[in-house]
């Protein structure tokens, strides 16, 4: 196998949140290793630093969006450093920032998709859908809407980043540990048709038959992307998150998910989102994250057939 080439990106920002904090993700992600960890799986890491943009005014909604410009402004950013990656033939790891960012990488892997004729996955891990629009918010938040944007529902500023509106079709999106929506965001996933594995799903045929399902019809002209919200974890895994859901996957669960991930062989890009170190206990959901990121990578106990 010819060796894998990642660089890392942050984007330390929360303008896109309801809590302050995901800004310190990036750094949090570096001091738990996050570099040294995938250097020992052989690969060639590259830390481009942070990402410079707009400070977090700390206003309220307008329109029903907060922070817009500001969310926009970042999400350009990361649109052209997560591009500029996937040009180099590099595995870009986004290192966040709260979760409106994944419009910016999401965007820029459609695109880099469309020029060079692949299939795009996305995995979308989370407790949340974040499918929300300004007229189903209950928060303002653009952490909220990033899935909506990418699908062609939300702000001009945001459905155009990556230079075609819908950016992706909603065919290409699974969502994985799903057990927050709000009940207007409830009504457009089904409309859109999203296909959901919420934690009923996993609870009642488990987590094994659920990625079974999530990975099917990739084939080696696939570009996967995981958008992996750390709140997708159970709580009491990874404290360090702002918006955190009761009754998530376990470490085990979780570690089983990266792991199948890991076997398709198709992982091509990853957003790492929502880290709170304000909230974490001693670095530890940072330290959690960097473990399943490890996974991600290929991380098994025995060699496996
Ligand atoms: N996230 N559905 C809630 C809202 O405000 O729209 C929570 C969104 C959380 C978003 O965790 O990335
Ligand atoms: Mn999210
Ligand atoms: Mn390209
Ligand atoms: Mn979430």
């Amino acid at each position: 196998m010819s060796m894998r080439l990642v660089s890392l990106i942050g984007a330390p920002t929360d303008v896109g949140a309801g809590a302050r904090g995901s800004s310190m993700g990036p750094e949090a992600l570096r001091v738990a290793g996050i570099d040294t960890v995938l250097r020992a799986h052989d690969i060639d890491v590259i830390d481009r630093g942070n990402l410079a943009g707009p400070a977090n005014p700390w206003q309220a909604p307008v329109d029903g969006y907060r922070h817009l410009s500001e969310v926009a402004q970042w999400n350009r950013l990361v649109h052209d450093a997560v591009h500029a990656e996937l040009v180099l033939q590099r595995l870009p790891i986004l290192l966040g920032g709260d979760h409106s960012l994944g419009i910016g990488t999401i965007s820029a892997v459609a695109r880099h998709c469309r020029e060079t004729g692949r299939k795009l996955r996305v995995l979308w891990l989370d407790a949340h859908a974040d499918f929300n629009t300004n007229g189903h918010t209950p928060s303002g938040n653009l952490h909220g809407m990033p899935v909506s944007c990418l699908c062609g529902y939300g702000p001009q500023e945001l459905i155009e980043i990556g230079g075609k509106v819908p950016a992706i079709s909603p065919r290409w999106i699974r969502e994985i540990g799903i057990r927050s929506v709000d009940p207007g965001e409830k009504r457009l996933v089904q409309e859109a048709g999203l296909e959901i594995y919420d934690m009923r799903y996993i609870d009642e045929m488990g987590m094994r038959h659920a990625m079974e399902l999530a990975l099917a019809t990739i084939d080696a002209n696939t570009h996967l992307h995981v958008s992996f919200d750390v709140d997708f974890l159970d709580c009491e895994v990874a404290p360090g998150v702002g918006t955190t859901v009761r009754g998530g996957p376990t470490y085990r669960e979780a570690q089983l998910c990266m792991e199948m991930i890991a076997d398709t062989g198709a992982l091509a890009s990853l957003d790492v989102m929502e880290l709170n170190p304000a909230l974490d206990v001693r670095n530890r959901t940072a330290e959690v994250a960097v473990d399943l990121v490890e996974s991600l990578f290929g991380k098994s106990t025995l060699m496996r057939k």
